[in-house]
């Protein structure tokens, strides 16, 4: 993959494009109420040149519906109908940026909207299948509402690639999406970070021309919270090579973190009406919020069990009075905690084990880098061949490190370690060949082929989540407590 490529895309300011898509027209409106900016376009929706507009007070009309708008950065007012113009009724979106500019929005309005009554809050799923369910009716409603052909359950990983967990499709609709995974550089972070800042994007036709935004100053507005904002050209192609003609997408917020998308695809241009994505935002919250409560729920259980847990490994330590009389109890009890295929406990240059031991080579690489980073207690890695300089060629591929002073003669070390899991990954294309095909403007541009493609993992362990980490840090905490250079 073309790194320089990657960080470009990573560069791209998309919020200041300086240009709309073309199914709405745009006027921004400055903290001093008049008008700064307008799409080239706004004549044919308003009936107004845009030089009859730059730089005068908002229309009467206009600015009668932004004493509505909050005055904080980042607030929105959606009005449907607001508005009567030669195009007939229009939709008007107004959200503030963070300079107390507004972007107005105007769109067509579709009399054919679905009624917005609110939608229900979902239950809390009690289990994984209840969740599942939830994920896929979520997909299935959202389809049924906005009519695109493909709905996706995009959910992002911890190392921010991503994968398709649920799916809803009509039948004509050729392949499916489903259990493939996508690398990170597909959604740059720049693009993760708009949305957190907006209900939903959407392109209604990746083909069509974005129109230029006109200013009285060479400055471009900030589109950061406009929908309108017209679209990255490597992110039309990306779309044009999956065949898609109409994207619209939903972030799904949890603990104010952008953990999956709803990715609707449609193979022809469309535009959902206000009230259906309105309504579909509101679906999107709800299903955001009842994940929430089962996290919470689960990781309330969690800590409440590893309390106990925690307390019979106190009790054995103080049985013990020192670690290493206590070390056969404790390795097993460890290695079950920390699901690990073994355990190693180092002090000064001894060490002893409990499961699978390191083979002495990699123990030393990794002990001695360990040993190295000063100020990282708890560490983990499920690739050690990857990161840990001269890791020999191992069956262990994945450790958690857990240091803690101990006594007066330095760190004492655990090395929880995972056997090598091979195991396949399916990708949707082959993410380490996205620069496939040359583009006269671009120059390079995304993979052409979505076909789902395997990947053989070698050198990996299964991976430490975030609970094992968790663990590692109270296992410090217990082992402080009978620390014998302790005061
Ligand atoms: C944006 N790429 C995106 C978005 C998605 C994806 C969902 C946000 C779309 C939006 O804002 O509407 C990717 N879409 C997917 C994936 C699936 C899907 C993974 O449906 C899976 C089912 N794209 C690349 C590469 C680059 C890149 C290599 O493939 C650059 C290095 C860039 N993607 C890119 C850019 C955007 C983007 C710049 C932002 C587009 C914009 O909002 O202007």
């Amino acid at each position: 993959m073309d790194r320089s490529f990657l960080a470009a895309c990573e560069r791209e300011p998309l919020q200041f494009s300086g240009a709309i898509l073309a199914h709405g027209t745009l006027l921004v409106i400055a903290p001093d109420g008049r008008v700064s900016h307008v799409a080239a376009n706004v004549a044919e929706w308003l009936d107004t040149p845009a030089e009859a507009l730059l730089g005068l007070p908002a229309p009467e009309n206009l600015a009668a519906a932004l004493l509505m708008l909050s005055p904080k950065a980042g607030s929105r007012l959606a009005l449907e109908a607001a508005l009567h113009a030669p195009l007939g009724l229009l939709d008007l979106v107004a959200s503030r940026n963070g300079h107390g500019a507004v972007a107005v929005e105007l769109t067509r309005h579709h009399p054919d909207a679905q009624p917005s009554y609110p939608a229900p809050l979902p239950e809390t799923p009690r289990d994984e299948a209840e969740l599942a369910a939830s994920r896929s009716e979520l997909v299935r409603l959202i389809a049924e509402m906005t009519g695109f052909r493909r709905v996706m359950y995009y959910q992002f990983r911890e190392e921010g690639d991503g994968e398709v967990i649920a799916e809803a499709r009509l039948d004509e609709i050729y392949g499916s999406y489903l259990g493939l995974r996508f690398p990170a550089s597909d959604i740059p972070q720049i693009a993760r970070a708009l949305y957190l800042k907006n209900p939903w994007h959407l392109i209604p036709d990746a083909a069509s021309k974005p129109v230029p935004v006109l200013g009285r100053e060479a400055a471009q507005p900030d589109l950061a919270c406009s929908d309108l904002r017209s679209v990255s050209a490597v992110h039309r192609i990306y779309l044009t090579n999956m065949g898609v003609r109409a994207s619209l997408s939903f972030p799904l917020i949890v603990g104010g973190t952008l953990t999956a998308l709803i990715a609707c695809h449609h193979d022809a241009p469309r535009q959902p009406s206000l009230a259906a994505l309105e309504l579909a935002h509101q679906l999107v919250r709800g299903h955001a919020i009842a994940v929430s409560a089962y996290q919470l729920r689960r990781r309330m259980q969690w800590l409440d069990g590893l309390g106990r847990h925690l307390d019979a490994a106190r009790c054995l330590l103080q049985r013990h009075g020192d670690m290493l009389s206590a070390w056969p109890e404790l390795g097993a009890w460890l290695l079950r905690e920390f699901q690990a295929d073994g355990v190693t406990l180092c002090l000064g240059e001894s060490h002893s084990s409990a499961g699978k031991p390191f083979e002495a080579g990699a123990l030393t690489a990794l002990d001695g880098w360990f040993r190295e980073r000063q100020g990282e207690f708890v560490w983990a890695s499920d690739n050690l061949s990857q990161q840990v300089p001269d890791y020999p060629l191992s069956e262990i591929a994945g450790a958690l490190a857990v240091r803690v002073k101990y006594g007066r003669t330095g760190d004492l070390r655990v090395y929880f370690c995972r056997l090598e899991h091979i195991h396949e990954v399916a990708w949707g294309g082959n993410p380490d060949k996205p620069v496939e095909h040359h583009d006269g403007a671009l120059g390079i541009a995304p993979r052409r082929s979505f076909e789902k493609w395997v990947e053989k993992r070698l050198g990996y362990s299964r991976p430490w989540d975030k609970e094992a980490r968790l663990l590692g840090f109270k296992l410090r905490e217990l082992l402080g407590e009978i620390d014998p250079g302790r005061d």
